[in-house]
């Protein structure tokens, strides 16, 4: 029988990588409490036991180490219950099945902002960092989007009328609305007029599916990574019913709380990246949808005289740079340029909106 405090021989083989060695390990008794999973609690169990000799190889150990996997209780399938690598990847599983509000896609078991953080204090060793939860989808959605012939197309708009608006806006009302909604709706008030960009190309590429609904996804920078959640139904709302439906989308990516139903339907997407800064992107349209705008930071620039129809003197105005790619299989870019064209006009002449808002 082993005592608390007392070495442990260990001899461990490694049949993939490394001879057999021979290693010691110091048994610990813990008290056992109950504690709620994060990256610091073992997978397998919420309780901490008294830790056994486990028969297994140093990549296996290695492997649970990493992944936070408490070997002790990990049930060995191998020769004399030697725990495999195989058996610390099932208690992996298990654990994400067990705890899906941890690993899915409300809260990755690694915020995708910390790993930028990560500091090395013991060991120049990299550190591995499983990935999951939003970066998991991250992956999986920028993969199928390689199956698309993107063609990228950029134009300036003027914000100024838009800002005066949202200016006096803000002044006179508890509301806020930020230049989102101003965007958002003029791209459902032109998707009227060029319905091929609220479409989707079938699987075998023999039909178009005509989208009616105009659901927009909004790309988010959340602290566990970027979340797309889908705006419905755009085309029957206000500006301000808009406004708030993003900020309580805002607010549930913020805090996690967004599920899978806040993604699905989505038929054309807009990524505002500059509220953080940038100027033109090359955003990547996710499948079935054929189109996808990122929106640059509104800089105020100098306009002189006879560009862009002005005339007079040069004068300041505030320009954002719009980025779209549009599948190329289903988009051309001369009906590109047109729909962005109207767009553009909506947003430099706001009146034009207001007048076919119902
Ligand atoms: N240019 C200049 N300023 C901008 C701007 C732009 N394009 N977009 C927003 N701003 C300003 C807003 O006006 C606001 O300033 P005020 O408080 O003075 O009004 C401030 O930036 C914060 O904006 P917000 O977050 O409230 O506004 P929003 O509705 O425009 O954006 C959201 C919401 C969710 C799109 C944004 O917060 C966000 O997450 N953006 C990042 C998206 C992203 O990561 N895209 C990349 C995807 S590809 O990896």
């Amino acid at each position: 029988m082993v005592k608390v405090g007392e070495a442990l021989v260990h001899l461990d083989v490694d049949e993939e990588e490394a001879p057999p060695t021979i290693r010691t390990e110091t048994i610990v008794e813990e008290e056992e409490i109950n504690v709620p999973r994060d990256k610091e609690t073992p997978v397998g169990t919420t309780k901490h036991k008294l830790s056994k000799a486990v028969l297994t190889t140093p990549a296996v150990r290695r492997i649970a180490r990493e992944n936070h996997v408490d070997l002790s209780l990990v049930n060995g399938t191998g020769a004399g219950g030697r725990v495999l690598k195989e058996d610390v990847l099932a208690t992996l599983s298990a654990d994400e099945a067990a705890n899906p509000a941890v690993n899915s896609i409300s809260h990755p078991e690694v915020p995708m902002a910390a790993a930028g953080h990560l500091r090395t204090t013991e060991s120049l060793e990299p550190t591995h960092i499983k990935i999951s939860g939003v970066q998991r989808l991250m992956v999986k959605s920028m993969k199928a989007s390689l199956a698309i012939p993107h063609f990228t197309y950029c134009e300036n708009v003027e914000m100024d009328a838009v800002a005066d608006l949202r200016t006096r806006f803000n002044a006179q009302s508890a509301h806020r609305l930020s230049f989102l909604p101003f965007v958002i709706k003029a791209l459902s008030l032109a998707l009227y007029e060029f319905p091929l960009l609220n479409s989707s190309l079938s699987p075998d590429e023999d039909s178009l599916l005509m989208h009616c609904e105009h659901n927009v996804g909004v790309a988010m920078d959340t602290p566990r990574g970027l979340v797309v959640p889908c705006l419905r139904r755009v085309q029957d709302k206000t500006l301000l019913q808009i406004a708030e439906e993003l900020s309580a989308l805002q607010s549930l990516g913020a805090s996690g709380k967004l599920t899978e139903a806040h993604f699905s339907g989505t038929t054309i997407t807009v990524s505002n990246i500059g509220n953080i800064g940038g100027t033109v992107l090359s955003p990547r349209i996710t499948p079935p949808q054929v189109a996808i705008v990122g929106l640059g930071r509104i800089q105020n620039q100098v306009q002189l005289p006879g560009v862009e129809g002005s005339a007079g003197s040069a004068k300041a105005v505030k320009v954002m740079s719009a980025s779209w790619a549009g599948d190329h299989r289903v988009l051309d870019g001369a009906t590109m340029a047109r729909f962005v064209s109207l767009w553009k006009s909506h947003l430099e002449d706001p009146l034009l909106m207001l007048a076919q808002l119902k």
